[in-house]
């Protein structure tokens, strides 16, 4: 049995904690720490007695804790991530893997240093039913070479005040790893159109449209909207030159009833996407590496930042991304190193 300890459990933390004691195998909550310390004494309980921890580089070094999941706020990910590295400890980082390219960077020099890949970043897209089958009928030739791919991201409702920066580094940043995922090619060129704000978007720029174009020649879209009102929505459509495959709601369950039929929609991206969290864990757990590496989170920020640029300036802007590192650090870590 594998002993995780979990530092953050807020909304993500708790979810990951639950699903690790219910619905994970091979692994069991080993220590929790929150900045909260009856949130962390909650969440521990409820983990089947897992140990409460009141500093989180003591619960990184303990010898009882053989891997590490960082669900704390974005900017304290660097400096827990980095401790991992040092205790050759694996670890699953909620995204962003760092804010800044500086942070990502560091990160991937330190993994590289070390040789074997430890980290793994929570871009639980990967793991979805849904875009595993859009990328299996890509692969497959279904639907020929892509040409366009269309992504809508709708949340319900967004924090009053919340910075422009926030839609993409926050929500579209899933929408800039799974395109690379996807179509298994890099962002070249970044674009952000936006519309007249919504009203009820209390002051963002909100929705955003961006545009993305791919090194093999392809154009993404992402539509991102926050204060969507309705409830919570992700699809997207792959265009390809023999045909289209759409990723709909897919929600099982349709309500038929005075002469309509009806889907209900998630309130936030939980519900929507809790087999694809639960699939994290297990690929992680198991060691098998399936998750998106340090280098993609780094790419996933420097995009998404640029995008930031883009939307500032208004212009369109080339992303020249540095060389990935040819390391070692690609290697799956096997069983055996936990
Ligand atoms: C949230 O932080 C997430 O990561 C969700 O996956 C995303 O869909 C949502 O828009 C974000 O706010």
């Amino acid at each position: 049995m594998k002993r995780i300890g979990i530092i953050g459990v807020g909304i993500m933390g708790s979810d990951h904690a639950r699903l690790l004691t219910e619905a994970v195998s091979g692994a069991v909550v080993g220590g929790v720490f929150d900045l909260d310390p009856a949130r962390a004494t909650t969440v521990a309980a409820a983990s089947r007695g897992a140990r409460v921890f009141t500093d989180p580089h003591t619960l990184i070094a303990d010898d009882d804790i053989d891997a590490v999941l960082i669900a704390s706020s974005d900017a304290t990910h660097e400096e827990y991530v980095l401790a991992c590295i040092a205790a050759g400890k694996p670890v699953l980082c909620e995204k962003p893997l760092s804010p800044t390219v500086e942070g990502c960077t560091r990160i991937v020099e330190a993994e590289h240093r070390h040789g074997t890949r430890l980290v793994t970043v929570g871009f639980m897209r990967r793991f979805d039913p849904a875009y595993l089958d859009l990328k299996r009928m890509l692969t497959a030739g279904t639907i020929g070479v892509p040409l366009l791919l269309h992504h809508v991201h709708r949340n319900p409702a967004a924090v009053p005040g919340l910075p422009n920066s926030a839609l993409i580094t926050n929500s579209a940043v899933h929408e800039l790893d799974i395109t690379r995922w996807l179509l298994d090619d890099e962002i070249v060129e970044v674009t952000v159109h936006t519309p007249r704000p919504s009203k009820q978007a209390s002051g963002t720029r909100d929705p955003q449209m961006l545009m993305l174009r791919t090194a093999s020649g392809a154009l993404a879209d992402v539509e991102i909207f926050v204060n969507a009102r309705y409830g919570y929505e992700v699809r997207c459509e792959l265009v390809g030159e023999s045909g289209t495959v759409t990723m709909d709601a897919p929600t099982p369950t349709m309500l038929r009833h005075a002469g309509l039929g009806s889907r209900e929609f998630a309130a936030d991206w939980r519900p929507r996407f809790a087999e694809a969290y639960r699939r994290e864990l297990q690929d992680w757990v198991d060691g098998s590496g399936g998750g998106a590496t340090a280098w993609d989170g780094f790419v996933a920020t420097f995009v998404a930042l640029s995008c930031v640029a883009a939307l500032e300036s208004g212009g369109r802007l080339p992303i020249h991304l540095p060389e990935p590192p040819q390391v070692e650090s690609q290697r799956v870590v096997r069983d055996s190193s936990w």
